[in-house]
């Protein structure tokens, strides 16, 4: 499957490594991630400029109606995030959502919408057996 990951990334980085445990999971089982940049360490959260936000922008758009699903990662709130998972319903694609449920809440606008399929967590090993039964 192509694979649309989303996780925080101006919103903030401190779930990053758990980023990249799943896109590399994912990876492992022989799905394409075409969102692995949002795992990637050392990726500028500066605001680049209209012109290079633009080109993000187009790009993960591109990447998001090549999908067959999206994975969201939503322990780190995140603007890009939200409007990533109401495009996805928008389109269609069948849209995962993994929350730690001992670090956040997620908003009602997600829990309260029947298009999305929640998984709240307590331990990140957990995710990975999710993932199996997704993919
Ligand atoms: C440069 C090289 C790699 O990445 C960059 C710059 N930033 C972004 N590149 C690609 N996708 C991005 C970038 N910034 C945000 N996004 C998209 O929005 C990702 O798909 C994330 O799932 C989501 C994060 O939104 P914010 O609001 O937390 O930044």
């Amino acid at each position: 499957m192509n694979i649309y990951f989303a996780g925080s990334i101006r919103g903030g980085r401190s779930d990053q490594m758990l980023y990249m445990k799943m896109i590399n999971y994912m990876k492992s089982k022989g799905h394409i991630v075409l969102t692995e940049h949002v795992g990637n360490m050392s990726l500028s959260l500066k605001e680049n400029g209209r012109d290079k936000d633009s080109e993000i922008y187009t790009q993960d758009i591109s990447f998001m109606k090549k999908s067959d699903i999206l994975i969201a990662e939503c322990t780190t709130p995140s603007l890009g995030v939200g409007y990533e998972l109401a495009f996805s319903e928008k389109l269609n694609i069948k849209s995962y959502i993994f929350y730690n449920k001992s670090k956040t809440e997620l908003s009602a606008m997600l829990t309260g919408n029947p298009f999305y399929t929640i998984y709240p967590y307590k331990d990140e090993d957990e995710i990975f057996k999710i993932l199996d039964q997704i993919l």
